[in-house]
């Protein structure tokens, strides 16, 4: 089966519920609409993520969305910055980085900075003769080239790629929880939003199945 999360935001109590219940094998494969980092202010655990992502091999696909984008340029040019000169940066404007130093080393940040940077910011598979386009914010249409901000921001006319989607795909995204705590379809079906407020106290990680539209919620 292949099933389809986004934004995690550091709350790994909830990815590792998701992977449980889902208990992939096979060809079995989760895709993570980015957005696996930032927010959470309660028991946030980027490096749990992070080792999570790490552990499940190639059964997790990520997509880069604005959160993971940001913390990779933050995390390389921390390190590119020479040691005396790092006290005048100015701080990640979340926990995560500071976070993830407490655990990780500095080859260990590049690491995982690196491999954030190699997440597309658009997917485009086809299951059971269904295509589907996958992307944090917006999808657009494969032949069509946009800079990576129209993906993982939703730079287009979001209305209108709301109401219409990308036609002769189902798209799915998430970054923001549209749905309120329940994943969010467009009246024809061709549109799917994913972010279920996890990162919030009060939100959900949702998790759709593709094959058979099954909601899953932790
Ligand atoms: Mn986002």
């Amino acid at each position: 089966m292949h099933y389809v999360t986004s934004d995690i935001h550091n709350d790994n109590v909830k990815f590792e519920k998701l992977l449980e219940r889902l208990a992939l094998s096979g060809n079995d494969c989760l895709y993570i609409l980015g957005d696996l980092f930032d927010r959470t202010d309660y028991n946030p655990d980027p490096v749990g993520v992070y080792f999570n992502i790490l552990k499940t091999g190639n059964k997790c696909r990520m997509i880069r969305g604005n959160h993971d984008d940001w913390l990779a340029r933050y995390i390389l040019s921390y390190y590119k910055t020479p040691e005396r000169k790092r006290k005048k940066l100015a701080a990640y404007e979340y926990n995560t980085f500071a976070l993830l130093t407490e655990r990780l080393t500095s080859v260990d940040m590049m690491h995982l900075a690196k491999m954030i940077l190699e997440w597309p910011v658009q997917d485009c598979i086809e299951i059971d003769g269904v295509r589907y386009l996958l992307a944090h914010a917006m999808t657009a249409h494969p032949h069509k080239v946009y800079r990576d901000d129209y993906y993982m921001w939703g730079e287009g006319d979001e209305q209108e790629f709301l109401k219409k989607g990308i036609a002769g795909y189902i798209s799915v995204c998430g970054h923001h929880n549209k749905g309120g705590g329940t994943i969010w379809k467009n009246g024809i079906g061709n549109v799917y939003i994913c972010d279920c407020g996890s990162g919030d106290k009060s939100g959900r990680l949702g998790c759709l199945c593709l094959e058979t539209k099954e909601e899953i919620y932790v």
